[in-house]
């Protein structure tokens, strides 16, 4: 569905998008980035800066949508597996007996499998042990709805909405792993703020690919959004004439793509470490947000890629994508409990409207089944569109 982020573009697409028109606020902007000497302190010359003006974008006609889901119902959808993991797993523990120890030893099982981690999986059943003993619960759709309740008090702490109105341009950086989603979370998020009226400016800064940079001015092109972009090069160089090229343009968000990169790879993190000093250069006050995301299938990996990226550029915020396809959702309660970081998004396909703000109780009710006549705790269901 989100597969045009990966396509080349046609030649019938270049000469959909002409040349900035000379004097147009793209063609000035650029002509800044490229021109003024106290635009370039990084030791590569910034040619051929290519700047795709939101004018001169061509329309483009979506084939007709189908019949659309609800986000929570495509939460719903995407989380199904953790759920058989977590909810069907119980619901089959809880079917078959009362509440015991051995019941609670096989509950830690499922619990870790779901890659809760053992932090996050000991306190859980401290606390179910607790209330076991203390509110006497006797049925599985008791035990079930306190285990939701207090995964949900381990999650709730990362529920911390972006807030993108403190700076203009606000610069948000983009890291993580190869093929963790950097990229289409960035094409995402971009239909995300247009949807707040909020213009939007793309910094194609993973320079190895080419195939990268054309992925998202493919994307820019199809969508109306400026894409800053240059052939090979330096990554820090084309973020920073990104942000300029914001600046001249009041361009309300910088979203800063950049090459995937394993932690163990000493010379990329210092290069994206870089990346985000020259950043500081072009906008002292920037980065506003250094987003790290997480690939959800890596489970467990994820804590050591949150300490070592967190180490390399400060991460202040998270994106966990293919949360749908993984049985690993669990890895949000161990990310709480051992490195917890503002969760700010997260993914559950490949659509443009797969990537939603995280809200905690969404993300448990949608794991486990509705319990019949159990009263949520924290009340509504929540639902966004
Ligand atoms: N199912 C699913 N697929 C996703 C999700 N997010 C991203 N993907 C897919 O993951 C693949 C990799 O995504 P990219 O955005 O190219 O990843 P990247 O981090 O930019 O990769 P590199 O630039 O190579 O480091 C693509 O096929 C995406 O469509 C998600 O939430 N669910
Ligand atoms: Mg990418």
């Amino acid at each position: 569905m989100f597969g045009f982020l990966k396509k080349k573009r046609s030649p019938a697409d270049e000469a959909a998008v002409p040349a900035p028109p000379a004097g147009s606020g793209a063609a000035d902007a650029a002509a800044a980035a490229v021109e003024s000497p106290a635009a370039a302190p990084v030791a590569e010359p910034v040619a051929a800066v290519d700047v795709r003006p939101i004018a001169a974008a061509a329309p483009v006609i979506e084939p007709a949508p189908a019949p659309k889901r609800s986000w929570t119902e495509r939460l719903k959808a995407g989380l199904a597996r953790t759920r058989q993991q977590l909810g069907g797993g119980l619901a089959s523990l809880f079917g078959r007996r009362k509440i015991d120890e051995d019941l609670l030893e096989e509950l830690e099982s499922t619990l870790l499998m779901a890659d809760c981690g053992v932090d996050a999986t000991q306190h859980l059943l401290a606390e179910l042990r607790t209330r076991w003993k203390r509110d006497k619960l006797e049925t599985a759709d008791q035990l079930q709805q306190t285990l939701a309740d207090a995964l949900h008090a381990i999650i709730a702490p990362l529920e911390q909405p972006l807030d993108v109105s403190g700076h203009s341009p606000y610069i948000i950086m983009i890291a993580g792993v190869n093929g963790s989603g950097k990229t289409t979370s960035i094409g995402k998020l971009a239909k995300y703020f247009q949807a707040q009226g909020k213009s939007v400016l793309l910094a194609a800064g993973d320079t190895f690919r080419a195939a990268a940079r054309e992925q998202l001015m493919t994307w820019g092109e199809r969508n109306n959004v400026t894409v800053v972009a240059q052939e090979g090069g330096d990554a820090a160089a084309v973020i920073f004439d990104a942000i300029n090229a914001a600046r001249a343009r009041r361009i309300d968000i910088v979203l800063a793509d950049t090459a995937g990169r394993l932690p163990t790879q000493l010379h990329l993190m210092d290069e994206i470490a870089k990346v985000r000093r020259v950043i500081a250069k072009a906008e002292p006050s920037g980065p506003h947000e250094v987003i790290l995301v997480l690939d959800a299938n890596i489970g467990q990996n994820a804590l050591a890629q949150v300490k070592a990226f967190d180490k390399a550029v400060g991460v202040t915020g998270l994106v966990v994508t293919k949360l749908d396809g993984t049985a690993k959702g669990g890895v949000l309660a161990a990310i709480a409990r051992q490195c917890p970081k503002p969760l700010r998004f997260i993914g559950v396909g490949e659509g443009i409207d797969d990537l939603q703000p995280f809200k905690a109780r969404e993300f448990v009710d949608a794991l486990f089944e509705p319990v019949p006549g159990a009263v949520k705790a924290g009340g509504e269901a929540g639902g966004r569109a």
